[in-house]
């Protein structure tokens, strides 16, 4: 039964808190001062979980995928990694979305585009395999990083041997919560290649991410090992770093605002995520949300792509480092 909306006089002649909280039901207001639950608190909670994704495994259910489902049927044949918090299946972190997708020789996943910006890190592909941004054919080798910003047309090819696998890292859960999603197919389904381009903005090409490396000194007291940005363009909403890690030396143990995902570009190691360990190799996923301790220590010369809100928490004066 609807209870109806009180009059002003009884509101104003209500005789007790519970009387005047009774009447407030209706109306879809609450007493700030009776909230069960704070809406401030004195630092970022631990809502998402620190996780670790395994490339061993789901290079092993992508080749599965690769037999039971064909890219006609799935537009994307990709595995999204969640964060295993209860009414969860979909964010890695609060702002980020990262999948494992594969795509078979011979293959073409039809264009799209969409408003949540998206990068991928290539980890398996031979010859061949390609995207396609806004009509410039790319290629995807190893260690490439290829962006597809908001509303950038994209899809994908394999003409290669062999199938071709990736990470893709997305804002999708920063668009839902904030509600201007839009997405459109192409009208052609497969789109036309106008150009092809070995060097593009839109390409981090691994060769030129070493060169970088070997030309960044080290900050051996800070939490990043040997950091260089991947920018220009730069995304609004997402910021990237490839990290280099030498051997056997832990990076500062550190805390952020910032959401970040790690995924392994080359090499293996530990990271310490609040006080929890995750062994990790190349292709590997390791989830840090906000304000979780955390450091990483490599076996031997590795070098990690950070993925981050912290491009869109810095502008809004929102992004807070700790050093411990
Ligand atoms: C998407 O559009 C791609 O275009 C990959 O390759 C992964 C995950 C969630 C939503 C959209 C792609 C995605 C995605």
């Amino acid at each position: 039964m609807k209870t109806a909306s009180p009059a002003p006089d009884d509101l104003a002649r209500s005789g007790s808190l519970e009387e005047l909280y009774r009447l407030l039901t209706p109306m879809h207001v609450g007493a700030g001062w009776n909230k069960p639950t704070p809406s401030l608190w004195d630092e970022p909670r631990k809502t998402f979980v620190p996780a670790h994704w395994r490339y061993d495994q789901a290079h092993a259910a992508l080749d599965a995928a690769g037999r039971l489902i064909n890219t006609e049927l799935a537009e994307r044949r990709n595995l999204i990694l969640y964060n295993p918090v209860p009414g969860n299946d979909y964010a890695t972190t609060r702002t980020l979305l990262a999948a494992y997708q594969m795509i078979l020789p011979g293959e073409q996943a039809r264009s799209h585009r969409h408003t949540p910006n998206a990068l991928r890190l290539i980890v398996d592909a031979e010859p061949g395999a390609y995207t396609i941004v806004d009509g410039e054919k790319i290629p995807m080798d190893p260690g490439d990083v290829l962006l597809t910003p908001n509303w950038s047309w994209h899809g994908h090819g394999n003409e290669g041997k062999a199938p071709a696998f990736w990470i893709d890292f997305l804002d999708t859960p920063l668009i839902h919560a904030l509600e201007p999603m839009f997405f459109e197919p192409h009208p052609a389904g497969y789109e036309p290649v106008a150009r092809t381009a070995d060097i593009s903005p839109m390409r981090f090409a691994w060769k030129d991410t070493l060169r970088r490396l070997d030309e960044s000194a080290p900050d051996t007291a800070g939490p990043y090992g040997t950091q260089i940005e991947l920018g220009e363009p730069a995304m609004r909403t997402i910021a990237l770093h490839m990290m280099r890690l030498a051997p056997g030396v832990p990076t500062a143990l550190h805390r952020t605002t910032a959401n970040n995902i790690y995924a392994v570009a080359r090499g293996s190691g530990t990271s310490t995520i609040d006080g929890e360990s995750f062994a990790w190799s190349r292709g590997d996923v390791v989830a840090v949300p906000a304000w979780r301790p955390h450091g990483h220590r490599a076996d031997d010369d590795a070098v990690l792509l950070r993925v981050s809100d912290e491009a869109l928490l810095g502008p809004l004066a929102l992004l807070r480092q700790e050093r411990f």
